[in-house]
């Protein structure tokens, strides 16, 4: 038996907020795991320290399905993005430690690698198409094979996706959020522009992708997929909110530009709908949210069987611990998509040591033993928590919409 002897939560904020589950074992083992909750991060925390790190100690870490039922069964409020986050930061550090005692790379333990590197994509943002695409060659130059593009809407004073610095992208900007101000009818023909523009520079051997935030109705979906289809995106995401999983239907009857949804999910509840009827391409659910390796297992399963692949979301607001967890997943998923890739900080990657490597447009996780990433708690404890929230957007009449 392998005894839990400690858990701690970390927070540190080298430029942004993270929050890292630390478990600690009678072998002298640690394993850790990212709970970090953009713009809720401190309710992540208090999950973690009052109700789930007391459970822990004495447990056998190698019990890592009996205590993912314990913590999703045990908590009787099952779900959600608090509750899952946390059970995913245990998740992850038991797997971290198994794979550790095993003296394997993560990978090795899920199944092996099924391909040589984990393809990503950057992100290329501007002020306007001809910033953005400027951005995108410059992504391509940096070897990229796929790119996100976002660029600023004429009217509108801000936007999804599109920041000062452009390799690295935070959107929770205040300690309470500012309001950002939205139009449909000036972003959706704005797209269609960039994407020809980008595709008569980078011609057509490069993936190209988009994400909408959630900012569209069905049937305005339909129209963006249906506009961008003579440019073939790899991905259209986040079309429109997908509480209700059906109206996915009126997107899929009228376009044939995939879809990718899932970054604010948090269990298979919230997608089994959308993966068994095909309604969408890719699904972006991944380990910090997902209820950690164990459960985003479960989706990926699901949607192999239903021609659905795996496209994590990997914004900067996701920890290295995350980013390093998830790699060994993707390079061992037979079902991988691709990969998001928003850079970290110096910073950042200061706190948290990796071993994962970028080269020719792919990330690899590396050889070490577990998911090989580790947190240096000296360098941490020097970045204090600072409040940040993530913004919210309103229409141009002040009707409260979605950010
Ligand atoms: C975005 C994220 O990476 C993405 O696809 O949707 O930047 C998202 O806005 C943030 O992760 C929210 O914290
Ligand atoms: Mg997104």
């Amino acid at each position: 038996m392998l005894k839990i002897t400690a858990a701690r939560v970390i927070v540190t904020c080298p430029g942004r907020n993270f929050v890292t589950l630390k478990i600690e074992t009678s072998d002298g083992v640690h394993g850790i795991g990212d709970a970090t909750l953009n713009g809720r991060e401190l309710s992540v925390v208090s999950y973690l320290e009052d109700h789930v790190c007391p459970l822990l100690i004495g447990r056998d870490a190698h019990r890592i399905e009996d205590i993912w039922q314990f913590l999703y069964k045990g908590a009787y409020w099952r779900r959600g993005p608090v509750t899952m986050s946390a059970i995913a930061a245990v998740d992850t550090a038991l797997w971290d430690i198994k794979a550790k005692v095993a003296g394997l790379p993560l990978y090795q333990l899920l199944g092996g690698a099924s391909r040589s590197g984990v393809m990503v994509y950057g992100h290329a943002n501007g002020a306007d198409i001809e910033e953005t695409v400027a951005e995108a060659v410059r992504y391509k130059d940096m070897g990229y094979k796929a790119i996100r593009l976002q660029t600023g809407v004429p009217g509108l004073s801000s936007t999804y996706g599109v920041s000062k610095d452009k390799l690295f992208y935070e959107p929770a900007d205040a300690a309470l959020p500012t309001e950002n101000v939205w139009s449909t009818s000036r972003y959706l023909p704005t797209v269609p522009r960039l994407f020809e523009a980008a595709r008569k520079v980078l011609g057509d051997d490069i993936h190209l992708l988009h994400d909408s935030h959630h900012r569209l109705t069905p049937i305005e979906a339909a129209r963006l997929g249906k506009d961008l289809e003579p440019y073939r995106p790899f991905w259209l995401e986040d079309v429109t909110p997908a509480e209700n999983q059906a109206s996915f239907r009126h997107i899929r009857n009228h376009t044939t530009t995939p879809l990718a949804v899932g970054e604010v999910f948090n269990t298979v509840w919230d997608c089994k709908q959308l993966i068994e009827e095909q309604l969408i391409d890719y699904i972006r659910t991944t380990i910090v949210h997902g209820g950690g390796i164990s459960h985003v297992r479960r989706i990926a399963h699901l949607a192999e069987l239903n021609n659905v692949r795996t496209g994590f979301h990997g914004a900067t607001d996701l920890s290295p611990v995350c980013m390093g967890a998830a790699l060994h997943f993707d390079l061992w998923a037979p079902n991988f998509g691709i990969q998001e890739y928003m850079r970290h900080t110096p910073e950042t990657d200061a706190v948290f040591p990796h071993a994962y490597t970028f080269a020719s447009g792919d990330l690899h996780p590396g050889e070490t033993p577990g998911h090989g990433v580790d947190i240096d708690e000296a360098l941490a404890a020097k970045y204090p928590y600072r409040p940040a929230q993530l913004p919210v957007n309103r229409l141009e009449d002040g009707t409260l919409f979605n950010w």
